[in-house]
């Protein structure tokens, strides 16, 4: 006679635990004090593991599973980036890495954790760094997210759920096409729900890029295919190339044409000439939680 199967399940997340907990010391001698993330592939294979028994459709699909289970999966999975850069046992990485995390109203997800700039616990959201994923896409790719992780949209929905909660800071970095190092950081940082089109909550600009959100604050996204912008006679992100909390329309356009260098390219406002545009090369949005 077989073992029931959620005793099973049960004992393989545990054992896996035990496993996790074995593997997570950190070496003696070591001068940077917690274990960094490798780069380029999801990392807890643990995860993995998991994921190959079908536990995490499990859990992202019915929300049905049994609270001790669900217990250990969360003790396994972070669910936001500073606990994957703390719990991470894998190996090293000076920048950061993708990271599966199971994310509060979304369910699984590898994410793009940096945990280098500033102490790292970035969730990066927005990577610009090749022309080689289309961005002018339509609303329903804005909510879900897409990209290869060198160029990430990590969707508005989960913007929404892991900033719902909690005190929140964004920084922007960016290079521009003549290759100078601009950084726009905001002390607070939120989405909001899918029922104000995801409302960008976004204030205490501090940096060298000139506060081009500032404007867009308390604006709805919008995409070519969904106009909520504030330009009555025009659709800003047909118009402009891309998808954006646009007014009417923008004083930022960082999801516009890779490598176009005109007003439907990837833009902010110039700092030292209002009224213009720098013409970028590179962007990265990213968040953290701020205590
Ligand atoms: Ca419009």
């Amino acid at each position: 006679m077989e073992p029931p199967k959620s005793a099973m399940t049960l004992l393989l997340v545990v054992l896996l635990l035990i496993s996790q907990m074995r593997t997570s010391r950190i070496p003696n001698g070591t001068s940077k004090g917690i274990p960094f993330l490798r780069q380029s592939k999801p990392l807890i294979p643990s995860a993995q593991v998991l994921r190959s028994f079908g536990i995490f459709d499990k859990v992202a699909t019915e929300g049905n599973i049994d609270r001790k289970i669900e217990k250990y999966i969360h003790t396994l999975l972070p669910s936001n980036c500073e606990d994957a850069q703390i719990w991470s046992r894998l190996a090293h990485s000076d920048t950061g890495g993708v990271v599966g995390l199971l994310i509060p109203g979304i369910g699984f997800k590898n994410v793009f954790c940096d945990v280098s700039d500033e102490g790292g616990n970035w969730t990066v959201f927005q990577r610009r760094k090749t022309g080689n994923v289309d961005f002018f896409r339509n609303w329903a790719d804005y909510v879900n997210g897409f990209g290869d992780f060198e160029n990430i949209w990590l969707g508005l929905e989960a913007l929404h759920q892991m900033t719902r909660e909690g005190d929140y800071e964004l920084k922007i970095n960016m290079i521009t096409t003549d290759e100078v190092h601009l950084s726009a950081k905001y002390r607070n940082f939120r989405i909001g729900p899918g029922s104000t089109n995801y409302i960008l909550n976004v204030s205490g600009y501090s940096g060298n890029a000139t506060d081009s959100l500032a404007s867009h604050n308390n604006q709805p996204f919008s995409t070519k295919d969904a106009d909520h912008d504030a330009y009555p006679s025009w659709n800003c992100a047909s118009r402009w190339g891309g998808a954006w909390w646009y007014t009417s329309c923008y004083d930022s356009n960082l999801n516009g044409n890779f490598g176009r260098v005109d007003e439907s390219g990837i833009t902010w406002s110039h700092l030292t000439v209002p009224g213009t545009l720098q013409y970028l090369g590179y962007s990265e949005m990213k968040f953290r939680r701020r205590f």
